[in-house]
């Protein structure tokens, strides 16, 4: 009679876990988080997210404001330092020739000191080429402006200091020979020894550089 109703507390315990599973159990104890719930934690999470990028996107256009800031401030410094290297407007009647500013004061004839001073008057001396490209650029500009062969030009250099010693102006020595200096008589120039200690642009000669009396009337290249 005992096993009987051991059997029978053992079929009901069947019954029961057949009718309600182990997890029907669980969810009895911990119910699954509302729906509700769960999209209310997604909406967190996206705000979260959203105010995040948000902050970010704030931070990133503060750095861009910040950047733009210092690079006007950088262009604003450098513009005026990259017009003078770049071929600015000379001053004056100046005229930008390569990397020089020269004026050919054409209706001017004058002796070699006075050029010199009618050029110091405008603000500058006497040209001087630094090389063949100058010399040539400075000849160039000549030919555009008045006719070969009747221009005679003076340059910032003699050897009035120590005869046969040519200085430009400036104090450095002149370069010798060709391209520069022309030839006359078949003697390459300078050849008029104490007689001729100024320099000229010979129009008669092609624009060479020619050694002439420094009393002759010549037309000041000036350079600043
Ligand atoms: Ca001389």
């Amino acid at each position: 009679m005992r096993l009987a109703a051991f059997l029978w507390m053992v079929a009901g315990a069947a019954w029961a876990l057949e009718g309600n599973s182990v997890g029907g159990l669980y969810e009895e104890h911990f119910p699954p988080i509302h729906p509700n719930c769960t999209q209310s934690l997604t909406d967190l999470l996206l705000l979260r997210q959203e105010v995040q990028l948000q902050e970010l996107k704030q931070a990133e256009h503060a750095s861009a404001e910040i950047l733009k800031e210092i690079l006007t401030v950088i262009k604003d410094s450098l513009t005026p330092i990259l017009k003078s290297r770049a071929g600015t407007p000379c001053p004056g009647n100046y005229t930008k020739v390569g990397a020089t500013c020269l004026h050919l004061a054409k209706d001017t004839d004058v002796t070699w000191e006075d050029a010199r001073l009618f050029c110091q008057e405008m603000g500058g001396d006497l040209a001087v080429f630094r090389d063949a490209n100058a010399y040539a650029d400075a000849v160039g500009y000549i030919k555009d402006i008045i006719s070969i062969p009747s221009a005679k030009v003076w340059l910032g250099g003699n050897d009035l200091i120590v005869e046969g010693e040519w200085k430009w102006i400036t104090g450095v020595d002149m370069p010798r020979g060709i391209p520069f200096w022309g030839i006359y008589n078949n003697a390459p120039e300078p050849n008029g020894g104490v007689g001729e200690n100024c320099a000229i642009l010979h129009g008669s000669y092609g624009l060479e550089i020619h050694d002439v009396s420094c009393g002759w009337h010549c037309k000041p290249l000036c350079q600043i």
